[in-house]
């Protein structure tokens, strides 16, 4: 369960946060496919509680497994499934299985779905009180008090949110269930919630009973759902995240950490991987920043994020050139308060490309658009002709690609070993490869595998070349 499948000449995953299953559907044909991106992780599908606000964290409460929410019904998510799928876009979902709403009051979710949240019933699943862990958590709140104890970590509430017990057979065959839906209907793997808060032992036995993906939606035989775990690791706590990944992968918070606390630093990077504390390339899915975190929350603070963009760009570029962890890019909104929810139109698209109505679109920033295939052409490819000088580092991935970062005030000048065959590659960072013509600059590399570089210090520090892109 820890291979995303994605379809061969593809790399990185987009997390579409908060988009209408429609949208995604159009942004799989128009841009993802055609850039070479590999997947999308799409936000909760499942109907969830309706708060007044409408932020986005209602979306992290569940009332029932109806696909049906603002992203869209259940036909839509088939729709946009399919359509993704087609042409060669992965689709990963975000699955809430921790707990179901906060405590306290009733009402209908999203997909109009009665419940009561004071007697924990969820007639559509069904739940009752017997399928939550309150008998099991002993803190006098009911709530977690103490991250230091991992027993009630598990087994108590997580912010007032209604724990349910992965323990009983009953629960875990309705999330089977629930998983083995999302699946039939194509969806290749799951970012799974909150899983700090779920034994490991129980996790194992659910994700190992799901089916395997479906040879009708095209997947070979013998499939196992993509799992990667969410759980905040960054040392200090008894609950680590070596503790699930004998289960599938795990989020890596330690990546953007130490890209952070690093970032002015490039000649530190030539290791950079599981002996810097990280987990195994294999087990990791990185990134810099999440829906969290972006928001000073859940591990947040000192990441980078699209307010740098300077940063962003630079070291999103170092994660799509590493091989380490399977790459996640986070495509955002603006907002002005923690709350805040997705604009109420979808992302318009402008003549250079960029979004309009308040999507940020990360991923569609030329420089960042461009790395998925850049990434693509380098795997299965080692690290070489690591070259570093001070803040301004090279490498190449065998003779697939090459990529160089200028973080120094000045103008980086060589001439380095791209370990490429001789030829004019375009440069992806300074311009685009499209329709076989190239509007960046051109980088002549030579019989001896060596090529000037030059690299400015300017909103484009960085060039990146591979043998899919010539001039
Ligand atoms: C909302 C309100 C709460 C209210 C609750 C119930 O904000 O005040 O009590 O509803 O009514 C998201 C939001 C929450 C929101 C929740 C439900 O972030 O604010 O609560 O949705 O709507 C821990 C967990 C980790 C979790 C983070 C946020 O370990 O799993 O907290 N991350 C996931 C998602 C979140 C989501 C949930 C889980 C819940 O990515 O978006 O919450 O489904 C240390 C620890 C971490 C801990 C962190 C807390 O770093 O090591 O483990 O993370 O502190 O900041
Ligand atoms: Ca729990």
């Amino acid at each position: 369960q820890w291979d995303p499948y994605f379809e061969s000449g593809r790399a990185g995953i987009v997390h579409l946060f908060e988009w209408h299953w429609d949208t995604i559907a159009d942004e799989c044909e128009t841009f993802l496919g055609p850039n070479k991106f590999a997947g999308v992780q799409i936000s909760p599908p499942n109907e969830n509680r309706i708060i007044d606000s409408r932020p986005w964290w209602e979306r992290y409460q569940p009332i029932s497994y109806v696909l049906g929410t603002r992203s869209g019904d259940r036909a839509a998510l088939q729709n946009m499934v399919d359509r993704c799928n087609a042409v060669g876009v992965r689709i990963y979902a975000d699955i809430v299985i921790n707990h179901m709403c906060g405590g306290g009051g009733t009402g209908t979710g999203t997909a109009g779905t009665y419940f009561d949240a004071n007697t924990e019933d969820f007639p559509a699943v069904p739940y009752s009180a017997a399928d939550f862990n309150d008998g099991n958590c002993y803190t006098s709140s009911g709530g977690i008090e103490n991250y230091g104890d991992a027993n009630q970590v598990r087994n108590c509430r997580l912010v007032s949110l209604l724990d349910l017990n992965q323990g009983k057979d009953y629960v875990r065959g309705k999330i089977i269930d629930f998983m083995n839906d999302l699946t039939s209907l194509g969806i290749a793997g799951f970012r799974v919630d909150a899983c700090k808060h779920m034994w490991p032992n129980d996790l194992e036995v659910i994700f190992g009973s799901l089916n395997d993906l479906p040879t009708s939606k095209g997947f070979s035989g013998g499939s196992r759902p993509f799992i990667y775990q969410e759980v905040i690791d960054q040392g200090g706590e008894p609950i680590t995240a070596s503790q699930y990944l004998s289960i599938g992968r795990v989020t890596e918070f330690k990546y953007g950490i130490n890209l952070y606390n690093n970032k002015d630093k490039l000649q530190y990077f030539s290791n950079f991987g599981e002996s810097w504390g990280m987990m195994p390339d294999g087990s990791a899915l990185v990134f810099l920043n999440n829906h969290d975190n972006q928001r000073s929350h859940g591990g947040g603070g000192n990441v980078i994020t699209f307010e740098d963009p300077y940063n962003l760009k630079i070291f999103t570029a170092f994660m799509m050139a590493w091989p380490y962890g399977v790459p996640r890019v986070m495509s955002s909104y603006y907002f002005s308060n923690f709350d805040e929810g997705p604009p109420g139109t979808q992302r318009s698209v402008n003549a250079d490309g960029s979004c309009g109505n308040g999507w940020v679109c990360e991923h569609r920033w030329r420089q960042i658009k461009n790395l998925a295939a850049f990434s693509a052409v380098a795997a299965g490819q080692s690290v070489q002709n690591w070259w570093a000088n001070g803040n301004q580092i090279a490498f190449s991935r065998g003779s697939k690609a090459f990529l160089a970062i200028n973080k120094e005030r000045y103008s980086l000048l060589q001439y380095l070993q791209t370990g490429m065959p001789s030829g004019d590659y375009c440069d992806v960072i300074s311009g685009d490869f499209e329709n076989n013509t190239c509007t960046g600059q051109c980088v002549t590399v030579d019989g001896s595998g060596y090529a000037h570089i030059n690299v400015p210090n300017n909103e484009n520090p960085f060039l990146a070349i591979h043998v899919n892109a010539l001039c």
